[in-house]
């Protein structure tokens, strides 16, 4: 996630973390005396167990002591109830130092406790549901941890918080998979500390660097749990994470689950809650995005925002699935490499195929999202993404994929390998369409279901293309030399009258710019006969005025300035 965060940064958290400021100082206070104790404590009236779980746990003989030693249990850590830490002046150099290894702020998480405390997140209609989880043969899981040279504090915190906030029972082990680290920490170091946790922990081991995907692949295999829990090294479960997740899979088993993705801050490590009105998209170029959930998600839930949503995508590294549903839906694509796009195709894949996705608003789960990768890509970033990215477009976009490629017409320089086990797949079980989901499951999705043309609108005296010069809405629709590299220079004409890159669309009112699209806009129209780009609200013509200026015009038949030639025209 960490090429995308700037988009969504802003709009993804809600401002629930002040919400809780004051809670958490009470809390801070009672945590002293409570750990201590290590029992419940009552907060405004709320029930919460300070260590969710222990009592299920705790007739695991010397259970508490083997994870919390007394001198944890008794003393407050940074960071504790979710809060920042705070870096003291003597080890802000090396915070500095430190954070180009993980691409996080190190010296902070390992100043916090293993067992950090946080606050119960979950709304109170959430709190109240949670008594129907109580049903007999609900299936336990197994939590499946991939990792790439991850910090031991945050790889182990991720650990405990599953330990000591799921149910004993539900949780029926813990696999660790390391995908070739080198670091030391993370050998010996790791065997013998995991070996005198309570929960079961299995640790495969992956000699020669095989990526993520492969990683998760090979944990399944390990796993015997009845669903499997993917999670990525560095996040932290809150109270109550897993069984909202594992009762939905135990209503519909081929339900693909995720919880809400809580943002654990890369500098401060402060847990900032995100919104239960996002959820995953993806653009042209198949990065995945959050959107905010339109409103006819919101009318199907009666707007009772503790329902699951059903998300188009899924970000990838926090769900859980039925084991046998993994394995009969095809698990995943093992020939892509170390990272990126194995996301969308399994989202995809479960919509096209018969499943859901879903974001269940009940649960929460805290990642840290990080704006750079902090380890090798062997080969190079493009190879590998372009590599898995057109297995995706390739297998699962039929027709499509074209919005893919003409927006990245270079990545047909990478070879994308083998496909047909997976073309083989999608043939066997019947999948649907792609025009299927689009119209189905995603029709807020920047892809157009129909189209005019796609690719690049140029005006051929002036040799000059249109370009959205990646601007956003309000600015000025400009025009640039055709460089025949997509990217700003790929439009589709939609059906509906749009001219559209994207998300964004070209609009004609009081000056040529850039707009939000509107779905039947019925802004343009184009006939390729006259090869006019007709403005139909102003019944103007689309025209070059200066080398980089366009402006509407009457229209003019056979006037140089108002050709326009569209690429891939359907009549
Ligand atoms: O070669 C590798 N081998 C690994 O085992 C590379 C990575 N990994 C491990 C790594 O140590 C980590 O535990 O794989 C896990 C995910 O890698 P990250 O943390 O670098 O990925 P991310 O959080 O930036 O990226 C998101 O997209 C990825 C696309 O392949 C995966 O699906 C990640 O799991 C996913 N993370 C999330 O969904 C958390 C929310 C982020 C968002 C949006
Ligand atoms: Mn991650």
């Amino acid at each position: 996630c960490w090429c995308i965060l700037d988009v969504w940064f802003l709009s993804y958290f809600s401002n629930c973390a002040n919400e809780n400021s004051n809670f958490d100082k009470q809390l801070h206070a009672i945590n002293k005396a409570e750990e201590a104790a290590g029992g419940k404590n009552e907060v405004q009236g709320k029930s919460r167990s300070l260590v969710p779980a222990v009592e299920n746990v705790a007739k695991d003989t010397g259970f508490l002591d083997k994870i919390l030693p007394s001198a944890l249990r008794s003393a407050s850590y940074p960071g504790d109830g979710g809060k920042a830490v705070h870096i003291p002046a003597s080890l802000q150099a090396k915070s500095k130092t430190a954070f180009k290894i993980n691409q996080f702020n190190l010296v902070a998480s390992d100043l916090m406790s293993l067992n950090r405390t946080l606050p119960d997140y979950r709304s109170s209609q959430c709190v109240s549901k949670a008594r129907t989880y109580q049903v007999k043969d609900f299936g336990d899981t197994s939590v499946i941890i991939v990792f790439h040279n991850e910090a031991w504090s945050t790889l182990l915190r991720t650990v405990h918080s599953v330990i000591f906030r799921s149910p004993r029972h539900l949780l029926k082990e813990i696999v660790l998979v390391d995908d070739a680290s080198d670091q030391e920490h993370l050998k010996e170091r790791l065997d013998e500390y995991v070996s005198k946790l309570p929960v079961p922990v299995n640790i495969q081991r992956i000699p020669v660097r095989g990526g993520l995907i492969r990683a998760r692949l090979k944990g399944a295999k390990a796993a015997t749990g009845k669903v499997l829990t993917f999670l990525d090294a560095h996040c932290e479960a809150t109270e109550g994470w897993l069984e909202p997740l594992l009762y939905e899979i135990y209503k519909n088993r081929k339900a693909v689950v995720c919880p809400i993705i809580d943002v654990i801050d890369d500098n401060s490590f402060a847990y900032i809650t995100g919104s239960d009105m996002t959820w995953g998209g993806f653009n042209w170029r198949l990065n995945f995005r959050w959107y905010s959930v339109p409103q006819r998600e919101l009318m199907r839930r009666r707007n009772d925002r503790s329902e699951p949503l059903r998300s188009p995508t899924m970000a990838g590294g926090l769900f859980s699935i039925h084991k046998e549903y993994f394995y009969e839906i095809g698990s995943y694509d093992s020939g892509m490499n170390i990272w990126g796009g194995e996301n969308l195709e399994m989202s995809f894949r479960i919509w096209q195929c018969g499943g859901q996705v879903l974001i269940v608003t009940c649960s929460r789960v805290g990642h840290v999202f990080r704006k750079i990768s902090p380890y090798s890509w062997p080969g190079g970033v493009a190879t590998i993404l372009n590599h898995n990215t057109q297995r995706i477009a390739d297998v699962w976009m039929d027709e499509y994929k074209d919005f893919f490629y003409k927006t990245n017409p270079g990545v047909k320089d990478t070879d994308p390998g083998d496909m047909t086990e997976r073309l083989k797949l999608r043939e066997k079980l019947q999948c649907k369409p792609f025009k299927w989901y689009l119209e189905n499951i995603y029709p807020e999705s920047n892809i157009p279901l129909n189209y005019i043309a796609l690719g690049q609108i140029k005006n051929p005296e002036s040799r000059k293309c249109l370009d959205s010069g990646g601007k956003k809405g309000g600015e000025p629709a400009t025009l640039y030399q055709c460089h025949g590299l997509g990217g700003n220079q790929a439009f589709a004409l939609t059906a509906d009258g749009n001219i559209q890159a994207d998300d964004i669309c070209i609009v004609g009112s009081g000056s040529v710019r850039l707009s939000s699209c509107r779905a039947n806009s019925n802004e343009w129209s184009y006939s390729a006969g006259d090869q006019q780009l007709k403005n139909n609200p102003s019944n103007l013509c689309l025209a070059v005025v200066t080398h980089q200026d366009l402006t509407l015009e009457k229209c003019i038949l056979g006037k140089p300035s108002q050709v326009w030639v569209l690429e891939n025209v359907k009549s």
